[in-house]
């Protein structure tokens, strides 16, 4: 057999294996893993590499207007480029609808910037912020059909929280239909009645941020929706988790059955509420939820290490630090009023592999697992991206071990100007990173990158195990159920 590109001499890692081996491409699909494969008209030396899938970010923000009407600092070809550059080859953006918004409009206005300008493969979620008639009964079963199998809810934000029985409505839509409900959980209640009282009394620095959203408004809220899942039974993934109580919440839903996932992001392994604690320039690292202390950081690379959490994304939310993102009224920008979110597409990926993989926190498997192959199987991506396998879309971050990097913004090729991390010492980066086969970044040319863009491509994802019903039933169903007059979901 002849290939395009050979891979060979390196480690290759999977998710469940770590063994020598060439990888051979044909036609931007890997054809064969193995020893001593033929020439490929084109060869990379992997010798002294790892040969690791690249990475699927399944929670970011590109080109997006948050509900205060800002729009993000990265547009399509800045965040996958950025993305591209840190070892991640697919990405799962949101098209966001706003309460007034009809969702076909959002979805073709979302699917036209991106095919523009998106130089990796992309897929979406769709956030959902007015659940009417149209929406839950037209506009989402529409959605799922074209491979959107998955939507993002909010527990709080004014413009774009659901109430209980909202979404209990958008939860049985996806049961229905397939989809899986993504949910950021936090009390609403708690965050606005506290942050009204911060700023009534003054206190509006970036510090009381992080006050106002309790570890209890996590909690509260996790349980509260895990409840409501488990009422309908249907799959639902907690993004972002950041407190000790969180991720215990969502391991003892996990152990009685309920099919809830949990995500966990760089901000939660990596910084705390100190970080916030430091003037104007806290809002540097203002994101919901907030960073919060060691406790929480282990309560995460447990939960990571379990499984109670199965992914790690970053959700890149990227503002300047300056009128068009964090600070909209400057200097006396309070805390309410500045854009929420960290940036983190490039280093999410080095960041675990320094501080987890180096530290022997995770092993180099579960770093592929966590970084690429869940999120292939959690959201229906497999068996085209995620893995390395004959079949597998050539997906592929040969990274250095031995590469180092001090975090500095001026490296990395997001539009937001600053990062969380700087300063910080990484060991090991992807120097290498191929998309469908085209050497996109080459460890031969650093710092340049060989995409077109436009060149990547939207997936349409399909319906996996991960998104069924558990097939559990609470009392009152059974009972239902029992009584032949089962609830009609
Ligand atoms: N929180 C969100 O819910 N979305 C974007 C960023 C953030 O901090
Ligand atoms: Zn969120
Ligand atoms: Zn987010």
């Amino acid at each position: 057999m002849s290939f395009d590109l050979v891979i060979r001499g390196g480690t290759v890692v999977t998710a469940t294996e770590t063994r020598q081996a060439d990888v051979g491409i044909v036609a931007g699909k890997i054809t064969a893993v193995g020893a001593g494969l033929a020439a490929g008209t084109r060869e990379i030396d992997a010798r002294g590499k790892l040969v690791m899938p690249g990475g699927v970010d399944s929670h970011c923000h590109i080109e997006q207007v948050s509900s205060f009407g800002i729009m993000c600092a990265d547009d399509f070809h800045s965040a996958t480029v950025s993305a591209a550059f840190g070892g991640t080859t697919t990405v799962i953006p949101f098209c966001a609808q706003h309460r007034t918004d009809h969702i076909p409009e959002v979805l073709a206005d979302y699917h036209q910037r991106a095919a523009e300008k998106a130089v990796i493969d992309y897929g979406f979620h769709l956030i959902v912020a007015n659940p009417d008639e149209q929406t839950l009964a037209t506009d989402l079963p529409a959605a799922i059909d074209t491979g959107v199998r998955s939507f993002k809810i909010f527990m709080t934000y004014d413009r774009m929280r659901l109430h209980d029985e909202q979404i209990l409505d958008v939860l049985a839509t996806a049961r229905r239909h397939g989809a899986l409900t993504l949910v950021h959980a936090e009390n609403h209640g708690i965050i606005s009645w506290l942050a009204g009282r911060m700023v009534g009394q003054g206190n509006v620095a970036p510090r009381y941020h992080a006050i106002c959203h309790t570890r209890s408004s996590e909690s509260e809220a996790i349980n509260r929706v895990v409840a409501l899942a488990e009422l309908v039974d249907t799959p639902i993934l907690i993004v972002h988790v950041s407190t000790v109580e969180g991720v215990q919440a969502i391991r003892e839903a996990r152990a009685r059955g309920v099919k809830v996932y949990g995500e966990t992001c760089p901000q939660y392994l990596f910084l705390t509420a100190e970080d916030i604690d430091r003037g104007l320039e806290g809002a540097m690292f203002c994101c919901s939820p907030p960073p919060r202390d060691k406790e929480a950081q282990q309560a995460c690379w447990d939960g990571l290490k379990d499984g109670t959490l199965a992914v790690y994304s970053s959700d890149h939310a990227p503002y300047r630090f300056d009128a068009t993102g964090k600070l909209p009224k400057g200097e006396k920008t309070t805390f309410k009023e500045m854009a929420n979110g960290v940036p983190g597409l490039e280093l999410r990926l080095p960041l675990l592999f320094t501080f987890g993989v180096g530290t022997g926190r995770i092993t180099l498997n579960e770093f592929v697992q966590l970084t690429a192959t869940r999120h292939a199987e959690i959201y229906g991506l497999l068996p085209h991206k995620g893995t390395i396998a004959p079949g597998s879309d050539a997906d592929i971050a040969i990274w250095d071990p031995e590469h180092r990097v001090t975090v500095d913004a001026a490296l990395l090729h997001d539009n937001t100007g600053y990062t969380p991390y700087t300063g910080r010492e990484l060991k090991g980066w992807p120097t290498t990173v191929i998309s469908r086969g085209e050497v996109l970044i080459d460890a031969s040319r650093p710092g340049q990158i060989d995409a077109a863009r436009g060149r990547g491509r939207f997936i349409a994802r399909a319906r996996t195990d991960a998104l069924q019903p558990a097939g559990r039933q609470i009392p009152e169903m059974a009972q239902l159920a029992a009584w032949n007059t089962p609830l009609s979901i």
